[in-house]
């Protein structure tokens, strides 16, 4: 069994499985919740009499915070309870995503010039090795544009779509890549599926191609997604090595929304989960078997980033899907499987090899979670997950 951002997901169909995940994490939210509230009583208690009742004291500042501090926790795990309110996952965004040290110091892209970094006070746009995080207002797209012109590039955009995940997805990928994806620019699709004859053949604009690579079919659907880290490794170093300079390798359960342009391109590229990009670093999903390759100790981990969208030069991705790949076949070998499997490994590679960029949910957003003043262009966005549709 699974869990997906605390929410148990059963793989196998057993319905006891299900009732016996449902009653563990269940119980384990209520004594959480109970013991917020308690905690959250007694300081309540303590600080009327501390700081209402009797004199006001500096140390009531504190006793404050830490009173706000609880009541957001008793909401929050109010809101894992109820997790299916939009409305109650919305006070996620009261949790600070740091602010950026430099950004009133100059970063520069190269493909956008000068990056306004202050321009979006509200959220965080570089890391701590001072990559930049593109939001909307921090880049200028015509810059970026221009620059990959000068520059004469060829942009890969790789694909999977295997089983019923060709029919349900793939021509709204493709047709909206069409409208959205590096518009103005040399692009090459490459799509890996087991049934070349069955995917779509679109028109395509000038410039722009499209190339279709057989696949084995997986048996399983974890293992169809960990596979795409080999295959991908081996036509990095073939045609598709050869024919671009810059590629994106994207899930296809998703579709264009906006301009996804040469602002986005980098050395290597890494994305922001939607779900997790408020959350404190203990609370991610990593993996966490120290057995396992993708493995990430208490303390370790920067951000949780989404395996639904990476990219960088051929050289950096030849690197990281070779590391993956190894991660998994170790794994595999011992017996292990990491919790996200090949998000998992993508995770370890950018903790121990940084990302040049990343990009913020505006860039892959699922509006499940709903809109957000934050996410203000989202570029792409998640198709509803319809496993029993699509999954074996
Ligand atoms: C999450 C990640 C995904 C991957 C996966 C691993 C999201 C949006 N994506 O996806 O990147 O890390 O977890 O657990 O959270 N595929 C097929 N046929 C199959 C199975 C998969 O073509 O039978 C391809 C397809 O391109 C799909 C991708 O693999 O989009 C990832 O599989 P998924 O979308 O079912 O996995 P999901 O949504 O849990």
């Amino acid at each position: 069994m699974d869990w997906n951002c605390f929410v148990p997901v059963t793989r196998d169909r057993s319905f006891l499985t299900w009732l016996l995940a449902e009653r563990v994490y269940g119980r384990l939210l209520h004594q959480l919740l109970s013991m917020a509230l308690k905690e959250g009583l007694r300081y309540l208690h303590g600080y009327k009499y501390k700081c209402v009742l009797l004199m006001p004291s500096p140390s009531c500042k504190t006793s404050k915070r830490v009173l706000w501090w609880l009541i957001l926790l008793a909401a929050g795990l109010l809101g894992l309870l109820l997790y299916g309110l939009p409305g109650v996952r919305h006070l996620e965004i009261f949790i600070p995503m740091g602010t950026c040290p430099l950004a009133k110091m100059s970063l520069r892209d190269n493909f956008t010039g000068l990056l306004h970094l202050w321009a979006r006070p509200d959220v965080l746009t570089c890391t701590s090795w001072g990559a930049p995080i593109l939001w909307d207002g921090t880049f200028d797209p015509d810059v970026a544009q221009q620059e990959a012109i000068q520059q004469n590039l060829t942009i890969g955009l790789t694909v999977f779509a295997v089983g019923r995940y060709l029919e349900k997805y793939l021509a709204r990928f493709l047709e909206t890549a069409e409208q959205h994806f590096m518009v103005g620019q040399r692009v090459v699709y490459y799509v890996f599926t087991e049934r070349p004859a069955a995917v779509p053949r679109l028109p395509l604009g000038p410039s722009r191609q499209l190339r279709v690579e057989r696949v084995q079919r997986e048996r399983r659907w974890q293992d169809v997604s960990m596979e795409r880290m080999r295959t991908l490794h081996a036509a990095l170093g073939g045609r598709l090595g050869r024919e671009a300079h810059f590629v994106f390798c994207m899930d296809v359960d998703q579709h264009f929304s906006g301009a996804f342009g040469p602002e986005s391109l980098a050395e290597s590229v890494a994305q922001l989960h939607a779900w997790h990009y408020h959350w404190p670093q203990w609370l991610l999903p990593y993996e966490r078997d120290a057995r396992s390759a993708a493995a990430l100790a208490p303390g370790e981990g920067d951000f949780y980033y989404h395996a639904a969208l990476f990219g960088g030069s051929v050289e950096a991705l030849r690197e990281l899907t070779a590391h993956c790949a190894q991660g998994q076949q170790r794994d595999r070998t011992r017996g292990l499987e990491a919790r996200w499997h090949d998000e998992s490994h993508l995770n370890k590679y950018f903790w121990l090899y940084k990302p040049a960029k990343v990009l913020s949910p505006e860039f892959c957003w699922s509006p499940e979670i709903g809109p957000r003043a934050e996410i203000r262009h989202p570029r792409l966005l998640w198709a509803p997950k319809e496993y029993a549709l699509v999954r074996d």
